[in-house]
């Protein structure tokens, strides 16, 4: 979203994605090329997001990053370096200022990167009037992180692997409307940073992460296309948590563990919900925190048998946020 230009800065929002077809290990180190494609739901941009203030100047490239001083680093200059060979001369001589915030923890999971690179690139493209359609953005914003290329679009949004840098993009596969009774809910477990990050973790066991890349990950694909275009949630679901599980698979294989206690609780009271049926599936990214797909009818069902299943009174004890209808309770 861009939400103003005012006094010569340009500020605008991001909203985080959750892939439910994950991204996991590269071809292509330099320019983030993707092992597979991946899918993502955005979530939506009222309740995780970073909005972020670029100015260009005559001081210094400077970066403030949640109200503190923070470095420049190799992935934001590859954005940098991408949009200045796109705008005009007159603004190469220009210093470049950045603000940026997060409404949510940063680096715990909650794929910070993802709307801190988009709302990056989409602020700079804004100050360096770079008129470019919101795909080419989505693959300079893989530049700096490759989840970053799905938060350029809401709804269910796919990210092509490609094999060269215009064509790993992202692209819209469905708006939120096409099946607006789904409803993505988030239990914030857990507010830690991660010890290892995604980077470097997606580089260990390589040779597990090509099978699941190649071999697992493209029968995904077409079948939660399919359970998309028809609205099936048994198969959306199964194909989400098998998808999840997976993943943390392949990562505990390397001896990283991103999942917790709570997480592990939360995974079995999501089975336990679907013993009669099922309603809801959990997918989690690198970190403990779930995410929760649903659908609207079975909303207060789920929030309840997870407030008795975890002794807790009420949802704000959930730390339960989401893509609520209004009023939900
Ligand atoms: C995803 N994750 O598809 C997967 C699932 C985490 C688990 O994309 O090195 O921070 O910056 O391209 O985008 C996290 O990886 O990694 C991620 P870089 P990124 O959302």
């Amino acid at each position: 979203h861009f939400i103003c230009r005012a006094f010569g800065k340009y500020t605008v929002k991001a909203p985080t994605n959750i892939a439910l077809i994950k991204y996991w290990g590269k071809s292509n180190e330099d320019i983030n090329l993707p092992l597979n494609s991946s899918i993502s739901l955005t979530v939506d941009i009222e309740q995780f997001f970073t909005q972020t203030t670029i100015e260009l100047n005559d001081e210094k490239n400077q970066l403030i990053l949640n109200n503190e001083p923070a470095e420049i680093t190799g992935r934001i200059s590859r954005v940098i370096n991408m949009l200045k060979s796109l705008t005009k001369p007159e603004n190469l001589e220009k210093k470049i200022k950045i603000e940026s915030c997060n409404n949510f923890p940063t680096a715990a999971g909650m794929a910070s990167s993802a709307s801190g690179l988009a709302a990056l690139t989409f602020g700079l493209a804004k100050a360096y009037k770079v008129n470019i359609s919101m795909e080419e953005l989505s693959g300079i914003a893989r530049l700096g992180s490759g989840s970053a290329s799905r938060s350029f679009f809401g709804g269910i949004v796919e990210w092509s692997a490609g094999d060269s840098h215009e064509k790993s993009i992202a692209r819209q596969l469905y708006e939120n409307s096409h099946w607006d009774e789904l409803r993505l809910l988030v239990i914030l477990t857990d507010l830690e940073k991660k010890k290892i990050s995604s980077t470097n973790a997606m580089k260990l066991n390589r040779k597990m992460l090509l099978e699941r890349a190649n071999e697992r990950v493209p029968i995904r694909i077409e079948n939660l296309k399919k359970a998309l275009e028809a609205k099936d949630f048994e198969n959306l679901a199964k194909i989400t948590m098998e998808e999840s599980d997976d993943l943390h698979y392949v990562i505990e294989a390397a001896n990283v563990k991103y999942l917790n206690a709570k997480s592990e609780e939360i995974k079995k009271l999501i089975h336990g919900f679907n013993s009669q049926g099922i309603r809801a599936a959990y997918t989690f990214d690198a970190g403990p925190n779930p995410f929760i797909l649903t659908r609207k009818q079975d909303i207060n069902d789920l929030v309840s048998h997870l407030l008795i299943s975890l002794k807790l009174r009420s949802h704000n004890d959930l730390k339960l946020h989401g893509q609520l209808p209004n009023d939900p309770f």
